[in-house]
């Protein structure tokens, strides 16, 4: 019989920067997922790959001199190398960059142009180069800044091609509100409420201002926007429109994609509006999951904050890595990252509780019996609970695990190894092993523990592979006794099983020890701080820095603004008429600490409002790097007013 088929997708990720630990979690949450698809006997194609086109991946190799492609080259092989090192199984790797998918790409696009939807225009808005986002005024946020990443946006004018998305807005509506393709359900809200009731405005999807995309065909000074680039990797892999793959029409339309929430919108009005121009069929799942936080604030490369998935897997083993991020990522909602929530986690959950279960029943197995289990057996009511939650837990995660709920998945297994724990302390091996007539009795509390174990490993192999294989090794579990299909059974194991005494699976971690080598290895100097390429690539003249007044002012007061928590509303007396500053670093300083201090701020900047206050000039700070912002104080002798140069 011809076997059913599973398509499950990550986002592309940009090579822009190595890969850090947020990469990791979605690419380890679908390589579970599509692992455990294969388990149950799925023909899988996971798919995986990297975006590599854009302005941003221009300007940086601009900045050292080399070609786009030369700079990301040695990125993508790093994202290649940690997905080896982490354990992912990807089926296919695409990259933006591969030939078959600039054929997709401009295929698409010509379809598109040729069915009308797409069309020229000119385009004025503004622009977020490291998110490669367009926005509206009305769409930045408080600052004026790019809404996702908190960046400076800037303005783009430019003759550009536009998709009709507008046209779409009901039929998109219906279909995120009718069927259940995006989840969590709550992202719909957000989905409907921020962009399609407001008014969903045509994309823009090409650039003339840079040149490193797939040249429009038909037009070639335009390049396609990256987005469009990005999204048709779903299908370009799969051979739509190129003859690379042959596998449309084998695995579209996916079963899933995974990405987190900042990019739901592109996956959830963009893609499905452009599967519905193209006439094909619409994917079936989109989970949004949260980010992984550090020091509450969204993991990623350029706030230098990087915490190396390479190190903490060669430290503490991949699997371990693998367990604690989708153990401690809830359902939709972000998760916190340090190095004290990975080994806690991996000392409580996988040392003591799972660890010891496996080493303490190998070792009283081998004990008492000299590794072989008798066959003799003797029931008692206290084997009861186990057995019915080994027995159930099968049924209670597979749906768990099909739409993504992997922390819940984990939790219900880890709630059968508690339970053995305790069985453990119930029926008190040891004392029956001093009793030549308990023999029967000990033997029946071994064996009901190896089968919980054999459950529970066979169930955690997808979300740890390489562990699993060597506790099946220790209890004597053969392949075809922890396949799927004989997980939901308890007794699969022979009754006179040998086991095998091994390595202890997960040490324990002195965690004190641990943090102050980690701090050591996490010094400034190896956090790589990305803006000093961009620094290169936009170098100005004197006569254009001097064009910016800079001057000395004192902060005579300041308030909070009760409608913006980010901001403070700054009196500065500039040594002339004074001048009101709204600046961004409420989080950083409260009113009193800033209030008679000397500052530096721009002088000529443009008025703007900011949250319904008018800010006139900018104050000077420092990004220290992890979140840390620290204005630049003077002087106090400096008169205010002084200019600077
Ligand atoms: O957005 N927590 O690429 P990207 C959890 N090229 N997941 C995180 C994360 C974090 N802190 N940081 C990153 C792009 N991710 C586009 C995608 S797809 C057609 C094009 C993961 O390199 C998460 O999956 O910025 C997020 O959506 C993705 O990396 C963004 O990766």
């Amino acid at each position: 019989m011809e076997k059913k088929k599973y398509y499950i997708t990550t986002p592309i990720y940009y090579p822009s920067g190595n890969p850090h630990i947020g990469h990791c979690y979605t690419t380890v949450a679908c390589d579970t997922i599509a692992r455990f698809k294969r388990m149950q006997g799925f023909d899988v194609m996971f798919l995986t790959g990297t975006d590599e086109h854009g302005m941003k991946i221009e300007q940086k190799a601009k900045a050292l001199g080399v070609t786009p492609k030369e700079y990301v080259d040695p990125i993508v092989e790093n994202f290649k190398k940690l997905w080896d090192v982490m354990g992912i199984s990807n089926d296919r790797f695409v990259r933006t960059t591969d030939d078959y998918h600039v054929k997709t790409v401009q295929t698409i696009f010509k379809k598109l142009y040729d069915k009308g939807y797409i069309y020229k225009g000119e385009y004025t808005g503004k622009y977020c180069t490291p998110c490669e986002s367009f926005w509206t005024e009305s769409q930045l946020d408080e600052n004026g800044c790019c809404p996702d990443c908190h960046r400076p946006v800037i303005d783009a004018h430019e003759e550009a091609y536009f998709l009709k998305i507008s046209d779409f807005a009901d039929k998109i509506e219906k279909f995120l509100t009718e069927t259940d393709y995006l989840r969590p359900k709550s992202r719909v809200n957000e989905m409907v409420n921020n962009f399609i009731k407001p008014g969903l405005e045509d994309l823009c999807v090409s650039r003339t201002s840079f040149t490193w995309g797939v040249p429009v065909s038909f037009d070639e000074k335009h390049v396609v926007y990256v987005w469009v680039d990005a999204l048709a990797n779903y299908i370009s892999a799969l051979g739509y429109e190129n003859d690379a793959y042959d596998d449309f029409s084998k695995f579209w339309p996916a079963d899933m994609h995974m990405t987190a929430k900042e990019i739901v919108r592109f996956h959830s009005i963009v893609w499905i509006i452009i599967l519905m121009m193209l006439d094909l069929p619409l994917p079936k799942m989109l989970y949004g999951h949260g980010w992984i936080n550090f020091n509450g604030q969204k993991m990623s490369k350029s706030i230098g904050n990087v915490i190396d998935p390479f190190v903490l897997a060669e430290r503490y083993g991949s699997d371990a890595v693998r367990y604690q991020i989708m153990r401690d990522m809830p359902y939709g909602s972000d998760s916190n990252f340090s190095n004290e929530i990975m080994i806690t986690r991996i000392n409580s959950d996988l040392a003591n509780d799972f660890g010891n279960l496996v080493s303490r029943t190998v070792a009283m197995a081998d004990k008492y019996f000299g590794g072989t289990l008798p066959e003799e057996r003797d029931y008692d009511q206290l084997d009861d609970e186990l057995v019915e939650m080994a027995s159930a837990l099968r049924e209670t995660v597979t749906p768990m695990i099909e739409e993504a709920r992997l922390s819940n998945a984990l939790e219900e297994i880890f709630k059968v190894v508690s339970r053995a724990n305790k069985y453990i302390d119930e029926t008190e091996p040891w004392k029956l092993g001093k009793d030549e007539a308990s023999r029967p009795r000990l033997a029946s509390v071994l064996y009901n523990l190896l089968e919980t174990i054999r459950i529970c490993s066979g169930l955690l192999f997808p979300f740890m592979p390489k562990t699993m294989p060597k506790v099946w090794e220790q209890i004597g579990a053969k392949p075809e006794e922890v396949e799927y299909n004989v997980l939901g059974e308890f007794g699969k194991l022979p009754a006179n099983v040998t086991v095998h005494k091994g390595e202890v699976l997960f040490p324990r971690i002195d965690i004190e020890k641990e943090i102050d080598e980690l701090n050591a290895l996490l010094t400034p100097a190896k956090t790589i701080r990305e803006d000093e390429d961009l620094d290169k690539a936009n170098v100005i003249g004197i006569e254009q820095f001097a064009e910016v007044k800079l001057r000395t002012g004192e902060i005579t007061a300041c308030e909070k603004m009760p409608k913006a928590k980010k901001l403070l509303k700054l009196t500065v007396d500039d040594g002339r008429q004074g001048r009101q500053i709204v600046s961004g670093i409420a989080k950083w300083y409260t009113p009193e600490e800033l209030v008679g201090k000397k500052i530096v701020f721009v002088a000529n900047l443009a008025p703007r409002k900011l949250c319904g206050e008018e800010s006139q000039g900018m104050i000077l700070a420092a990004d220290c790097g992890n979140e840390d912002i620290k204005v630049l104080f003077v002087d106090k002798d400096i008169p205010n007013g002084s200019p600077i140069g």
